[in-house]
């Protein structure tokens, strides 16, 4: 098979002649397509069946254990000029890096297939989605990007209509972690990535395309491409809002998303229904709101700590056609992680019998699972509407255990810009390295902004301007810490109570106390019905530390000279005005 886009045709012809492959394969995203490919890997031990009659159609699959999680020291933004790419990136010369990853490819697919996988970010009809083409060699990528994008024929077609497309390559390579390279040239939208086979590396639409080089394309277009989940709240009178909301990888995106709320809530009315998990793309309508899509269509989310407790959505989404990555298995073929449950499983992620005394977990920390959002019981249909929805709040958050007390609210969106560019978050699995170590993550897109952060935050601060009616901006932290160590918020279904309280404010139906960091919540406001806060919590939670936050704020002030003379001036004043408030 070829396409009627004879620059596809081509570039997929010089791909193979560079990498030499046995078998060239055009996927059209069928059923019967997906089923040859799984029973091939099931034949050759890339994916192991679990039990048929617990998890119906899904499968286990082991990776390298070197190749476990995104690796942020080996991903490059190639850009013909250093600082677009900015010092948030790792940067090489477009020449450098084409001529390194030529070598690397030269040859790489002798006796492997060629895949060549049309996916469409976003509902096909929605003009606010973009479409690119992977070509790699690897089934189990190509049976992730079936669930993860909308792959095959229709994406095809589109891009035959469109003639523009994101061209990714990527092979496994030999997985050596020595010849590991993922390469994004934004300039002409391409991404090549060589020697992993893990998600965030490999399933090109996801990070790579999606986020990278679609937030490249965003700034000149107008939009933004943010590391965002959506969710929809109704009320019980039947009114609906959109809320859009950036935490660093592995901080409870899935959760938030899927939130069921307490019962009080559930009796009064109230639901919660889920857009997506990890990205989102919005640009102004013609009213001049905010409008969104997921560009994803499916679910690659960690899967320790879900649970029946946390995230009882999530496993109902995973019970079935689900492709688990790097779990423990239990007696009867289970997949197991830590926090599901009392089960102990025998074997663990490197399918070697699981010793509970050794003191490892038996599921990698970023173990996942991949799943279509259509399985998901709270998936809203609105995810499929090509208009996008309207998002009335935007919510930063990041892991902080000490100072950020639970919610605070953005004056103005200048405020709020700055309050995503300060962003701060311990570490997590989700990337190699060490974890628990607090970083600057500016909206969480420290891993992802395919360009320098200081242009980012200007286009960011270019969407307040005449007409505009742009969501309200606020700061959350689930994760504040009491001095024993405990956490003081319960999270998960409990943050619908900060979700109501920002529609309030939305609303302008509450108060709130003014102060330097912003609008704090006067916690009569929130519903706190049923929870028993001690006063530690409820000082740390809705209280501001005067002289920490003037700490915070000579740091953040800091953090933004790194960026040199392009960091926005308004920004700089912002953060200014704040610490001498603050003194
Ligand atoms: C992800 C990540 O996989 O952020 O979503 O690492
Ligand atoms: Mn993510």
């Amino acid at each position: 098979m070829t396409s009627q886009l004879p620059a596809l045709n081509q570039w997929v012809a010089e791909i193979a002649q560079l990498t030499q492959p046995d078998h060239i394969h055009w996927c059209d995203g069928s059923d019967a397509e997906n089923t040859q490919l799984i029973e091939q890997m099931l034949a050759d031990g890339t994916l192991l069946k679990l039990n048929e009659s617990t998890h119906p159609e899904s499968y286990l699959h082991r990776s390298h254990p070197d190749d476990v999680a995104r690796v942020e020291h080996l991903t490059f933004v190639c850009t013909t000029e250093r600082e677009d790419a900015g010092p948030n990136n790792h940067w090489m010369a477009p020449d450098e890096a084409r001529a390194k990853m030529r070598a690397l490819f030269a040859g790489c697919m002798k006796g492997r297939t060629l895949y060549v996988v049309p996916y469409c970010m976003g509902p096909i009809d929605s003009p606010l989605s973009r479409c690119g083409v992977e070509i790699t060699d690897s089934p189990y990528v190509v049976a992730n990007m079936r669930i993860m994008t909308r792959m095959g024929q229709a994406a095809l077609a589109r891009i035959e209509r469109e003639g523009q497309f994101v061209k990714g390559l990527h092979s496994t390579g030999d997985l050596n972690p020595e010849r590991r390279f993922i390469m994004h040239f934004p300039e002409s939208l391409e991404i090549q990535s060589f020697g992993s086979g893990y998600g965030g590396n490999a399933l090109l639409g996801k990070k790579c395309h999606a986020l990278r080089i679609a937030s490249h394309q965003a700034r000149s277009e107008g939009w933004l491409a943010e590391h965002m989940l959506i969710l929809g709240i109704e009320n019980p009178q039947g009114e609906k809002h959109y809320i859009a909301a950036a935490f660093p990888s592995a901080c409870g995106k899935t959760n938030l998303a899927m939130l069921i709320p307490p019962e009080g809530y559930v009796r009064e009315g109230w639901k919660i229904t889920t857009i997506g998990d990890d990205i989102c793309w919005m640009r102004p309508g013609k009213d001049g709101r905010l409008y969104a899509i997921n560009p994803e269509a499916g679910f690659f989310g960690v899967a320790p700590g879900t649970s029946a407790k946390s995230n009882p959505n999530a496993l109902a989404s995973i019970q079935r056609n689900t492709i688990f990555t790097n779990v423990a298995v239990t007696d009867d073929n289970q997949p197991w992680w830590e926090g599901l449950d009392a089960r102990v499983p025998v074997t663990d992620w490197k399918g070697n019998p699981f010793n509970a005394e050794a003191g490892t977990p038996a599921a990698h920390p970023n173990s996942r699972f991949t799943v279509s959002a259509k399985q998901c019981p709270s998936y809203s249909p609105e995810a499929e509407a090509p208009q996008g929805v309207p998002i009335s709040a935007i919510v930063f958050g990041g892991r902080r255990a000490s100072l950020v007390p639970l919610v605070f609210e953005a004056r103005d969106w200048t405020h709020g810009v700055l309050i995503g560019a300060a962003m701060g978050s311990e570490t997590t699995a989700a990337a190699t390295g060490a974890v628990g170590v607090m970083r600057r993550d500016p909206m969480a897109m420290k891993p992802f902004c395919g360009y320098n952060f200081a242009d980012y935050f200007t286009h960011w601060l270019s969407f307040d301007k005449a007409g505009a009616k742009l969501p309200k901006i606020f700061h959350v932290n689930w994760f504040r810490k009491g001095d024993g160590g405990d956490f003081l918020w319960p999270g998960f279904g409990d943050n619908m109570r900060v979700l109501e309280w920002m529609l309030k404010r939305v609303a302008g139906s509450v108060g709130s106390q003014e102060t330097p960091i912003g609008h704090l919540p006067n916690p009569a406001d929130i519903n706190l019905d049923g929870l028993e806060l001690g006063d530690e919590a409820m000082q740390k939670l809705f209280d501001y530390d005067r002289a920490g936050w003037a700490a915070e704020f000579a740091s953040i002030g800091e953090y933004l000279e790194e960026y040199g003379p392009r960091m926005p001036e308004a920004l700089k004043a912002e953060q200014q005005r704040i610490h001498e408030a603050l003194s």
